[in-house]
């Protein structure tokens, strides 16, 4: 979000001033607003999104302990960009990003942003943007990529919720859809949006209704994670679209949340299992439902696990690292010598700053590997991530389901997007069709 009263070319990006303060996510927590100030006059916001089911190797959010709101207050958070960051900033360029998120790193000082907080860092990392596209006049996207940032996302939009965000109720914990006939982002969203009613309308029809998760996503009211799945094909059948080759299906196991060290838990269908049990049970869904993609498959401390899997189903699925891989450029150059996963989630909270996310897809695009913009389940109506994904043109945008503003904020953000391109938009196709 940006205003500005000195636009173009030569606007004096200079950061003036740097605020914070604390606002309130999705979830009703407490976040981290930064608003940035230069020379020119323009101004830049931002908010950061915190997530439920986290990866260990994420950056430090900090959080403040005690007993208000769970121990989950950010006014140390808020104090650190008000102080220490607003002095260490204030005289850099705005338009010069690697050099302002240098500065963060190197004044935070640790290795995960322990110190500041990633929360603050990436307030500030993004406020800048903001600001540096506000002052040259033009939408963030077009600010990150050029006349160039045409190639509008995939959307990964989620149908069900489940793990984390919904009580445990299934293990799975995204089930999504995309829409890999689609022509349009608008189009794509269309179907997406008949898809979600016809779920809700069979849920109601089950009187299994119980409202939506936290990422707006139907709380599920399934007997087993592979009823979820069938249900999702005949929603996707009644809303009139051929499965896998109109509308296919995205899994998010989350599977750092089923288990630890090869050990699975999936307590609806009162099962464990070894590493290889899940890959089979994961490889017989793939054989049976439309499913083009599936995220953290296992769990982030098991990478020989990632390994096998992505040799069985890499060729035909797009294996997405999520905890696995924390959108961390050195993680995912492992993973790629590895031959672990072929695609990368990015939540640029996850690193503190949005250079370090940058330096993630870098690597992806090193490694051929894809790459996803996503969302956290604690979220606001900051849009920053849509702008990251067109200006970034990584291809696919993972923002949560069909309901809820902070969800809806985001989708309709790209619309916009989509229609300023106008006829230099194209939505990518980075996923296979699949036809049963
Ligand atoms: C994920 C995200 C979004 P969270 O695991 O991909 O679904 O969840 O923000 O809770 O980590
Ligand atoms: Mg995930």
């Amino acid at each position: 979000m940006s205003t500005t009263d000195d636009r173009g070319a030569g606007a004096d990006c200079t950061i003036r001033t740097v605020r914070a303060r604390r606002v309130w996510d999705s979830r009703g927590r407490p976040t981290v607003e930064a608003e940035t100030l230069l020379a020119c006059g323009a101004t830049g916001r931002a908010i950061v999104p915190a997530g439920a089911s986290k990866g260990t190797r994420e950056a430090h959010e900090l959080r403040d302990g005690g007993a208000a709101f769970g121990g989950l207050d950010v006014m140390q958070a808020v104090a650190n960009v008000e102080g220490e960051i607003a002095r260490a900033v204030a005289g850099l360029r705005a338009d010069d990003q690697a050099a302002l998120d240098a500065r963060l790193i190197e004044l935070d000082g640790t290795p995960n942003k322990s110190r500041l907080g990633a929360n603050a860092t990436l307030a500030v990392s993004m406020a800048a943007a903001h600001a540096a596209a506000a002052a040259r006049g033009v939408p963030l996207y077009e600010y990150l990529g050029g006349a160039g940032a045409t190639l509008m996302p995939m959307p990964q939009i989620q149908i069900f919720g489940g793990g984390a965000h919904a009580g445990r109720r299934v293990d799975v914990q995204d089930f999504m859809v995309v829409c890999p006939a689609a022509k349009t982002f608008a189009e794509a969203l269309e179907w997406a949006a008949e898809v979600y009613r016809h779920a809700g309308l069979v849920m109601k029809e089950r009187s299994s209704s119980l409202g939506v998760a936290d990422e707006g996503g139907w709380w599920p009211d399934f007997a087993s994670n592979e009823q979820a799945l069938a249900t999702l094909v005949q929603a996707i059948e009644r809303a009139g679209y051929a499965p896998g080759e109109q509308v296919a299906i995205a899994l998010d196991i989350a599977a750092s949340e089923l288990g630890r060290a090869g050990r699975y838990t999936l307590g609806l269908d009162a099962r464990e299992l070894d590493s290889d049990g899940l890959i089979e049970l994961l490889l017989r869904w793939v054989d049976t439902y439309p499913i083009v993609s599936i995220e953290d498959p296992l769990g982030e401390d098991d990478p020989d696990a990632f390994v096998r899997f992505t040799r069985a189903a890499g060729a035909r699925l797009q294996i997405v690292g999520d905890d696995f891989l924390v959108s961390d450029a050195a993680l995912v150059r492992d993973a790629a010598a590895l031959g672990a996963a072929n695609a990368v989630l990015l939540k640029p909270n996850q690193r503190g700053t949005l250079s370090e996310t940058r330096a993630a897809w870098d690597a992806a695009r090193e490694a051929g590997y894809a790459g996803i913009v996503s969302a956290r389940s604690g979220e606001t109506e900051d849009t920053t991530i849509v702008h990251l994904a067109v200006g970034w043109g990584t291809g696919q945008l993972k923002v949560g389901s069909f309901a809820r503003g902070e969800r809806m904020a985001k989708w309709n953000e790209a619309l916009r997007i989509e229609e300023r391109l106008s006829t230099r938009a194209t939505l990518a196709r980075p996923l296979p069709r699949r036809t049963r």
